[in-house]
C-alpha cells in the first residue's frame, strides 16, 4: 500500500491538469523581462494581495531573505518571533545574506503582542544597532499552523510603524489563513510593506513563491534576487503551474483543514499521545509522545506507512495536503494508534 505522506504540504505532485498548463506555457527570458507567463503570475498575485508590484522567486526562503535584504542595511536589527521560519529554518540567512541581527520576540504559538514589539525597540544611540524591520508569519508553521487574529496584527503593525519600522509578512501559508478565517489575502497583506506567498505548499505547484510590495520595493528586490542567484530564464514553465494552483487549489484547502482536525481528534483519543486540539486551526497537526524520542517514533510510523517529521525531542508534525484523502486519514489514525499501542 502507498505510504501516507504527512511530512509537509511541500510533497505534493503537480496534477495532470497542472502539468498540461505547464507544457503549454508561453515562455521567454525572464531576466530580460520577456516571460509572459511569469509576468501574468506576478500581476495576478499582486492583484490578489492588493500590492502594486510583485516578483517570482524560486522558493519561500529566497522570498523572505530578499525581503529582509531589501528592507535593511548590514548592521541593522530585525524583529521576529523566536520560532519564525526566517530565523529557525533559513540557514542563518539574515546574518549571512543581509548582515543583520535578529531580535527574537516571545510569541505564543508564533503570535506576539504590541508590548513585545515595544519592549524590543531601542532608543537612538551609537551603541545600538538600528531596528529596521518587523517580520510576522501567518499561518505560523512552528506555532502549529496558527492564524493571526486581525486585531492583533493591526496592533503589532501599528507599534512597528510608530517606531518607523518596515513590516514584512511571511505568508507562505497565507492561503490557509484565508481559507480558514475568511479574512481575504488582501486584508492581511494590507497591514504590511511586503509579503511573500508560496505556491509549492498547500497549493500544490512544483516550484516558486512571489514577493509583493510597492514598485520601488520590488525594483530594489530585483537587484537582490539577481545577486542571490534567483534570476531565472524560461521560468514560465514553472510559473504556469503556480498560476494554475492559484486559480484552482485555493478553495480546496478547507479539505486539508478538515482532514487535519479529524487526524487530531483521532490522536487525542490515544492515551500515549498529548495534543492541543484547539491549536489545530489549519493543515498542521503537532503532537507529543513522551514515551520515546520523536526521531524513533517517526521511524516506526514510517515503517507502518505514515510519514511524518520529528520537530522536537518528543514532538511530531503531520501536515495534511493535496495528496491525502479523508480515507487516508482514517488509515493513518489506525496505523498511528497501533504503533502507539505497541510502545
Ligand atoms: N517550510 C518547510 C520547511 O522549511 C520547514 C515545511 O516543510 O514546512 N516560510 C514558511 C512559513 C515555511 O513553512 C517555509 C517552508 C518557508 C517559508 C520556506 O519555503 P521554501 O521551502 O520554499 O524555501
Amino acid at each position: 500500500m502507498h505510504a501516507i505522506d504527512l511530512r509537509s504540504d511541500t510533497v505534493t505532485q503537480p496534477t495532470p491538469e497542472m502539468r498540461q498548463a505547464m507544457a503549454e506555457a508561453e515562455v521567454g527570458d525572464d531576466v530580460l523581462g520577456d516571460d509572459p507567463t511569469v509576468a501574468a503570475l506576478e500581476q495576478r498575485t499582486a492583484d490578489i494581495l492588493g500590492k502594486p508590484a510583485a516578483m517570482y522567486v524560486p522558493s519561500g526562503t529566497m522570498a523572505n531573505q530578499v525581503a529582509i535584504r531589501t528592507h535593511t542595511e548590514p548592521g541593522d536589527e530585525i524583529l521576529m518571533d523566536a520560532n519564525a521560519h526566517s530565523y529557525f529554518y533559513e540557514g542563518g540567512g539574515p546574518a549571512a545574506l543581509s548582515g543583520v541581527t535578529c531580535r527574537l520576540l516571545p510569541g505564543v504559538r508564533g503570535i506576539f503582542s504590541a508590548d513585545d514589539v515595544r519592549s524590543a525597540l531601542r532608543p537612538e544611540n551609537v551603541h545600538f544597532p538600528r531596528t529596521k524591520l518587523l517580520c510576522v508569519e501567518n499561518t505560523h508553521n512552528r506555532g502549529g499552523g496558527s492564524i493571526w487574529p486581525v486585531d492583533r496584527l493591526a496592533e503589532v503593525v501599528a507599534a512597528a510603524r510608530k517606531a518607523d519600522l518596515k513590516t514584512h509578512l511571511d505568508g507562505a501559508r497565507l492561503w490557509n489563513a484565508t481559507a480558514a478565517s475568511g479574512v481575504t489575502e488582501r486584508e492581511y497583506a494590507g497591514y504590511f510593506d511586503s509579503i511573500s506567498v508560496c505556491f509549492s505548499k498547500g497549493l500544490g505547484a512544483p516550484v516558486g513563491s512571489v514577493l509583493a510590495g510597492s514598485e520601488a520595493f520590488i525594483d530594489r528586490a530585483r537587484r537582490f534576487r539577481k545577486m542571490f542567484g534567483g534570476g531565472m530564464r524560461q521560468a514560465g514553465i514553472i510559473a504556469a503551474g503556480a498560476l494554475y494552483a492559484l486559480e484552482h487549489h485555493r478553495a480546496r484547502l478547507t479539505e486539508d483543514h478538515a482532514n487535519a482536525k479529524r487526524l487530531a481528534e483521532g490522536i487525542a483519543a490515544m492515551p500515549k499521545a498529548t495534543i492541543d486540539l484547539e491549536a489545530v486551526e489549519t493543515n498542521m497537526v503537532y503532537f507529543d509522545v513522551p514515551a520515546l524520542p520523536a526521531t524513533d517514533l517517526a521511524d516506526r510510523l514510517g515503517a507502518a506507512g505514515v510519514w511524518v517529521l520529528p520537530t522536537g525531542p518528543h514532538t511530531i508534525r503531520a501536515v495534511t495536503n493535496l495528496e491525502v484523502s479523508a480515507e487516508n486519514i482514517e488509515r493513518a489514525i489506525e496505523a498511528i494508534g497501533q504503533v502507539l499501542a505497541n510502545l
